[in-house]
């Protein structure tokens, strides 16, 4: 990425009316832009990132990549930018997916109206004007009859509930917030806490630079071989040649990714035959692939249970230490309810003399000290220390700045005991405010880039009615806002997914309600319901 593209637009700009305020520069926020301005509406962004690509932007850590394939996580609104752009591997590392970001936003010359390094502080609805003012750090106030919030789903980092962090003498790091010039570790003793899916990806490369790694592992995760490799280029010019069929898949598919849904439950089929189609699965290396092997491994805990024990069986197979083989293959939750990971040699790199894993099961972090970091056991010392330790998720954006809506109702507050939204893309009380791939919908079951299309396309969708009917406000119902709440919790409850602690739960974050965050009804369905409340009218909201 080049310096011009970094510098940050001017903050402050003489914009004070539009049709539209949109927070987030991501993937979310350039399309929603580019839609809106096709559609003569005037939008700003606003963005506290110095460039766009939000996540893409902040999580530059060794090893980032996408584990959703290139041919699926790109932009399908526009069949000539589908056509020009080239993807050289089969997983997109993020430098990659970030140059897409920013080639993007050249093409439609997207950064005139992205105001760069400049966070949003509050944003209040009006009632007697019908408008949202919105106003930000770089003391911009702006009036908007829509807020759009493209604030991403991971995107407030999280660090560990444990003491010490700021007596420590050596240098440390979040994930999520990586150095832009990037760090070498070459000759360090390095601590790395957590073994999520930016730990997993991170963790074989730090162990090529570091004198020494210790991993300390609360949760050991399901990782599959990610099978990485260069895109064929035959390949990716016939998939060119079918890309509206290819998309039109992924658009009615259950996770946003073509993918055929299985018939047989992983319980009538021979032992022979499951280890068959597991170990095609496995060598796939494709998270949808391997929990769509049978049409149970979500719902059923007796079927998950062959599909946990074969990838635990792969990791005994990999791990040469039987002690740290079995710390690292997870008991605690079905495969599949805390988010699966793809990787590149992680099991193996435990094999290395110069790394060593920590069971935090067995001795817990105490805190850090000004040397290093303490558990109940003993201290390990250390140059570097890395926090892989994850994200508020999908709530945590949206609450992160006052928004006020009708009667001074903030939502945090209405938000307390758990978000409440109709579709996942409104919320009762915060009118003409939308989230994209908010809580309550696909979201991070899915393939955002999908998810945050048909999203986009809704919402604009809504304006343009709301435009053409001589409406001003449209604000979803509360019994409507109840029964979507209700239907998202059910069909959750029809899964395995609320027996993990996980982030999808709200777990991961000390005090945040534990509720089911992602609707699991499946990406297709999930869009003809949407579909259907915009042919009735925007059945469930008030239009006014
Ligand atoms: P994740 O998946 O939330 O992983 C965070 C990791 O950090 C996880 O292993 C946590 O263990 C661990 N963690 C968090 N807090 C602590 C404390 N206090 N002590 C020890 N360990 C801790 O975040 P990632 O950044 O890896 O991935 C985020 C998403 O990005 C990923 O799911 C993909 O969607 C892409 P825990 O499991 O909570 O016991």
């Amino acid at each position: 990425m080049t310096e011009t593209r970094e510098k940050p637009a001017p903050a402050g700009a003489a914009i004070d009316t539009v049709d539209a305020v949109i927070v987030g520069a991501g993937f979310a926020g350039m399309y929603m832009l580019h839609k809106l301005r096709q559609l003569g509406f005037t939008a700003v962004v606003y963005d506290a990132a110095a460039g766009v690509g939000g996540t893409w932007y902040w999580n530059r850590y060794p090893g980032a990549r996408c584990d959703v394939e290139s041919i699926n996580y790109s932009y399908s609104f526009d069949p000539d930018l589908e056509q020009e752009w080239e993807w050289s591997e089969r997983y997109a590392t993020q430098p990659e997916i970030l140059r897409y970001a920013n080639h993007v936003a050249d093409r439609y010359d997207l950064r005139r109206d992205i105001r760069f390094s400049t966070r949003v502080t509050a944003a209040s609805f009006d009632e007697s004007a019908q408008r949202w003012s919105i106003t930000t750090d770089q003391g911009d106030d702006v009036s908007a009859q829509y807020l759009v919030m493209a604030v991403g789903c991971l995107s407030t980092s999280k660090m560990p509930e444990i003491p010490g962090i700021d007596v420590f003498r050596g240098k440390w790091y979040h994930t999520g917030h990586w150095p832009h010039e990037g760090v070498d570790f070459t000759g360090q003793r390095l601590g790395v806490i957590g073994t999520g899916s930016s730990a997993i990806q991170s963790i074989p490369i730090f162990a090529q630079q570091a004198a020494h790694l210790t991993v300390f592992q609360r949760t050991p995760n399901f990782s599959l071989p990610a099978k990485n490799a260069p895109l064929d280029p035959d390949e990716f010019t016939a998939l060119k040649a079918r890309y509206p069929e290819h998309r039109h898949e992924a658009r009615t598919s259950a996770f946003g990714v073509p993918n055929p849904l299985p018939e047989k439950s992983a319980l009538e089929v021979s032992d022979a035959e499951r280890e068959a189609t597991y170990e095609a699965g496995f060598e796939k290396g494709s998270l949808v692939g391997m929990l769509l092997s049978y049409n149970d491994l979500i719902t059923d805990k007796a079927a998950n249970d062959t599909a946990a024990e074969y990838v635990r069986q792969r990791i005994r197979s990999i791990v040469e230490d039987p002690e740290v083989a079995e710390a690292l293959a997870p008991t605690d939750h079905p495969i599949g309810t805390k988010r699966p990971c793809l990787d590149t040699d992680y099991y193996a790199t435990y094999n290395r003399p110069n790394v060593t894993l920590v069971n935090l099961r067995k001795t817990p972090l105490v805190e850090v000290t000004e040397t290093g970091v303490r558990t109940s056991e003993r201290e390990y010392e250390f140059d570097s220390i890395v926090f892989a330790t994850g994200f508020d998720a999908m709530t945590g954006s949206l609450v992160a700045f006052d928004i006020k809506g009708r009667d001074g109702v903030m939502l945090k507050e209405k938000w307390a005991a758990g978000p409440r939204t109709y579709l996942g893309v409104a919320t009762a009380q915060f009118p003409n405010m939308f989230m994209i791939t908010g809580p309550g919908s696909p979201s991070v079951l899915s393939n955002m880039m999908i998810s945050i299309e048909q999203h986009v396309d809704w919402i604009a969708d809504a304006m343009t009615y709301m435009r053409e009917h001589g409406k001003q406000v449209i604000d979803p119902t509360l019994e409507s806002e109840d029964e979507w709440t209700e239907h998202v919790t059910e069909v959750g409850n029809t899964t395995l997914y609320p027996t993990a602690n996980s982030w999808y739960m709200g777990s991961n974050v000390a005090g945040k309600p534990r509720v089911f965050l992602p609707y699991i009804g499946g990406v297709g369905p999930y869009r003809e319901i949407c579909d259907q409340v915009a042919e009735k009218a925007y059945d469930g909201f008030d239009l006014t």
